[in-house]
């Protein structure tokens, strides 16, 4: 299969640029990029699906370059909303040098990596007015969908200006680096337009670009919130296990679009993958593979092992074979009470508020279904102390099959 009608098939391409892309994508040797502005220290999941595809290209023979957005993570690329929160050149450029190594580290080879504040912050303002602005009409950037959307609520002269910066990034790129395609996610067609129009009245030259669709989950909501949180690409702020969760959870109907977006596997590979899935479909396997393909390519094999062990631990009970860092791991997220040290194990569901009086938490001890860091409780008198606890501080509940809660000890 041509690489092109590969990205095709994998739904990768919304938006195309370039009368002749076909072409330039099936001969896999142009030099393209990809930006992000530094608004946090990491990038999230919904970042990944676009980086994935800037991976997915540099492994085919393009030349990636990928920027980190110094200059445009100060102006802030306006939202269809609202306007942004203006963030401190500080942070903007603490941020930078995060995600320069986030992105070097997620493409694993030896990837430029540029900051468009090094070319940005000493263009005077009647230079960029003269070489940038002149080329650009104020009705062609009113016609631009989001701006067009916030003519209502309105936009400030400066998230307005932000289409002619990463127009301007294009044709800087295009002169220093070669670049002659831009690769992103659909709401960024709009300044990748501005790009091309600029490279084309002021070079005189053709550029390039696809973008790639909005990834939904199930229930049409944007890709990669776990309960409103975003899924941190960075492992010390979201662990690989919860990562894990997430797309393991992923349904039925979903599944096959993100083995195609999110993973390496081949065309063969996925279709075997959705053929055995198909045939058993409580196993799971798709989920598992997606899963597993996702934690080994973004945290490395070793992650995805851990993330393996702490779901199955979960499953079984037996979590006393999780060590601190995996247990840690396992509870993030999980409900969470302080209580006294010493207390009886019907006292510490009730005070808690696990169970709601002291006759229901004897009933579901005396069913079996109450169970303290692994070991089913029968005796409604155990003490709910450190000797109990997992490294002096843990008390894992379980309730019945899959409930879990941790309850630590008041500091005395
Ligand atoms: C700036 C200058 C350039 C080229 C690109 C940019 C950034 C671009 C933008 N991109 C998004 C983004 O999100 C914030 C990251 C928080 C750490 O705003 N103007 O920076 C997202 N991008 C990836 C995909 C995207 C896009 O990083 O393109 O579509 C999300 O999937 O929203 O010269």
């Amino acid at each position: 299969m041509k690489f092109y009608d590969e990205l095709k098939w994998r739904g990768l391409i919304k938006d195309e640029a370039g009368e002749d892309i076909e072409k330039v994508i099936n001969e896999c040797n142009s030099t393209f990029y990809w930006g992000t502005d530094p608004t946090a220290d990491s990038l999230h999941i919904g970042h990944y699906s676009s980086l994935v595809t800037a991976k997915r290209l540099a492994k085919a023979g393009f030349k990636p370059v990928l920027l980190v957005g110094g200059a445009t993570g100060m102006i802030g690329d306006p939202r269809p909303t609202a306007e942004r929160e203006i963030i401190s050149k500080e942070v903007v450029l603490s941020n930078v040098e995060s995600i320069k190594k986030q992105v070097n580290e997620i493409l694993d080879s030896k990837v430029k990596v540029v900051n468009n504040y090094d070319w940005t912050k000493d263009i005077s303002i009647l230079d960029f007015l003269r070489d940038t602005g002149k080329y650009i009409n104020v009705n062609y950037m009113l016609a631009k969908d989001i701006i067009n959307r916030r003519l209502e609520t309105g936009i400030t002269f400066a998230e307005f200006t932000y289409t002619l910066l990463q127009g301007y990034d294009f044709m800087h790129l295009y002169e220093t680096e070669g670049v002659t395609m831009q690769v992103a996610g659909s709401d960024q067609w709009g300044n990748i337009t501005t790009g091309i129009e600029l490279i084309n009245k002021k070079l005189g030259k053709t550029a390039y670009a696809f973008t790639m669709p909005l990834i939904l989950d199930s229930n049409g909501k944007k890709f990669g919130k776990s309960e409103g949180n975003a899924l941190w690409l960075d492992k010390n702020k979201t662990s690989s296990y919860q990562i894990y969760q997430y797309f393991i959870n992923s349904s039925d109907e979903k599944v096959e679009e993100y083995l195609k977006v999110f993973t390496f596997l081949s065309k063969e590979e996925i279709e075997d993958v959705m053929k055995k899935h198909n045939a058993e479909p409580h196993l799971r396997i798709a989920q598992k593979t997606l899963a597993s393909e996702v934690i080994k390519d973004l945290h490395g094999k070793e992650e995805c092992e851990k993330a393996i062990k702490i779901t199955e631990a979960l499953f079984s009970g037996n979590i006393k074979e999780l060590s601190e860092d995996e247990l840690k791991d396992a509870m993030t997220g999980v409900d969470t009470y302080e209580i006294e040290e010493g207390k009886n194990i019907v006292d510490t569901l009730v005070e808690t508020g696990i169970l709601s009086s002291k006759r229901e938490a004897r009933e579901f001890i005396n069913n079996g279904s109450i169970s303290v860091n692994g070991d089913k409780i029968t005796d409604t008198e155990y003490l709910v102390n450190k000797e109990a606890s997992l490294y002096n501080k843990y008390i894992v509940v379980r309730r019945g099959k899959k409930k879990y809660y941790l309850v630590i000890f008041k500091e005395a």
